[in-house]
C-alpha cells in the first residue's frame, strides 16, 4: 500500500470506500477500493480472490480496468482505473436538461460494455448509476463488474446503507437464484429511461412490495401466460392485476418513437423475453448514433 498516495474519498460503494489515489512511482491517479468482507476476521475467501484475479483479464473501453489486487492482512483492495465522475454526480450537475444525443452515446457506450462482459460470461448484477463511470470527453465505463459472483450482494452497504432495489429485475425481486445476463438488461432499461428523464430515476421502490408493485404498475402484472414459472419462483407473491399503463410517452416524454421502443424491449418481466446487449446495439434507435462513438 506504500505504493500508493491516498487522496479523497470518491465514493461509498456496496463493499468500501474508493478513494482517489496517487502512484508514488508513476504519478499515475487510480481509485482504491477497499473491500470490506462481512467476516473480515475469516480473511478473504480463496474462490472470492480467484474470481477477482479473473477480472483483471476483462479489458475494453466501456469497462473500467482493474489494475492490481492487493492482498495482505486478511485485507483486500483493488485498484480501478481513474475516472472523473459517476453517473449519479453526473445527473446532479445536469439541471434537469439532458441533450438527446448524449443519451444515445451514453447508453450505446453502456451496452457495449454489457456485450462484453456477458459475452465472457461475466454479470454485474448491481448496475446502478454509482457504477457507471463518465470521463470529461463523455466516455462511459461500467465500475464492480463480477464483484458480485466473487462476494454476493449483502442488504446493506459495509456504510449500513440500503442496497437499492430500483434496477433490480422482477425476477430477482421474486427470489430468482439462476442469474443470467437479462439481470443487467432490466437495470440497462432503467438506467436507459433515467438518462432520457435527466437523472429522474424509473422505479424508485422503498421495499421490495413497493418496487414490483410500480414496475406492474407501468409494464402490467405478468402471468403465467406471459411468464411461465413466475408462481414457482421462490419469493413469489400474487399482486393484484394491473394493465399495462398505455404508453411510455408520459413517462420518458422526451425519448423518441425508437428509444421508447428500445426501452419496452428491454424492460421485459420475463427475463427469457428481454432483449440482449447485442440485439439492443443494433436496435434502429442507433441507427443515427454520431459515428465517433461507434469508432
Ligand atoms: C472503480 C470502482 C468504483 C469507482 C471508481 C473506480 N471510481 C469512482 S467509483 C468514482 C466516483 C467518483 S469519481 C470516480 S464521484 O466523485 O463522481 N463520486
Amino acid at each position: 500500500m506504500q505504493k500508493y498516495e491516498k487522496l479523497e474519498k470518491i465514493g461509498e460503494g456496496t463493499y468500501g470506500t474508493v478513494f482517489k489515489a496517487k502512484n508514488r512511482e508513476s504519478g499515475e491517479i487510480v481509485a482504491l477500493k477497499r473491500v470490506r468482507l462481512d467476516d473480515d476476521d475469516e480473511g478473504v475467501p480463496s474462490s472470492a480472490l480467484r474470481e477477482i484475479c479473473l477480472l483483471k483479464e476483462l479489458k475494453h473501453k466501456n469497462i473500467v480496468a482493474l489494475y492490481d489486487v492487493l492482498h495482505s492482512e486478511r485485507k483486500l483492495t483493488l485498484v480501478f482505473e481513474h475516472c472523473d465522475q459517476d453517473l449519479k454526480k453526473y445527473f446532479d450537475s445536469l439541471n434537469g436538461e439532458i441533450d438527446s444525443d448524449v443519451v444515445k452515446a451514453l447508453m450505446y457506450q453502456l451496452l457495449r460494455g454489457l456485450h462484453y462482459c456477458h459475452s465472457h460470461n461475466i454479470l454485474h448484477r448491481d448496475l446502478k448509476p454509482q457504477n457507471l463511470l463518465i470521463n470529461k470527453t463523455g466516455e462511459l465505463k461500467l465500475a464492480d463488474f463480477g464483484l458480485a459472483r466473487a462476494f454476493g450482494i449483502p442488504v446493506r452497504c459495509y456504510s449500513a446503507e440500503v442496497v437499492t432495489l430500483w434496477y433490480r429485475p422482477p425476477d430477482v425481486l421474486f427470489g430468482a437464484k439462476l442469474y443470467t445476463p437479462s439481470i443487467d438488461m432490466w437495470s440497462s432499461g432503467c438506467i436507459f429511461a433515467e438518462l432520457a428523464n435527466a437523472g429522474r430515476p424509473l422505479f424508485p421502490g422503498s421495499d421490495v412490495d413497493d418496487q414490483l408493485k410500480r414496475v406492474f404498475k407501468l409494464l402490467g402484472t405478468p402471468t403465467e401466460d406471459t411468464w411461465p414459472g413466475m408462481c414457482s419462483l421462490p419469493d413469489f407473491k400474487p399482486f393484484p392485476l394491473y394493465q399495462p399503463s398505455l404508453s411510455l410517452s408520459q413517462v420518458v416524454p422526451k425519448l423518441s418513437t425508437r428509444g421508447r421502443d428500445l426501452l419496452q424491449k428491454l424492460l421485459i418481466c420475463n427475463p427469457s423475453g428481454r432483449m440482449s446487449a447485442i440485439d439492443a446495439m443494433n436496435h434502429l434507435y442507433f441507427t443515427d448514433l454520431n459515428p465517433a462513438v461507434k469508432a
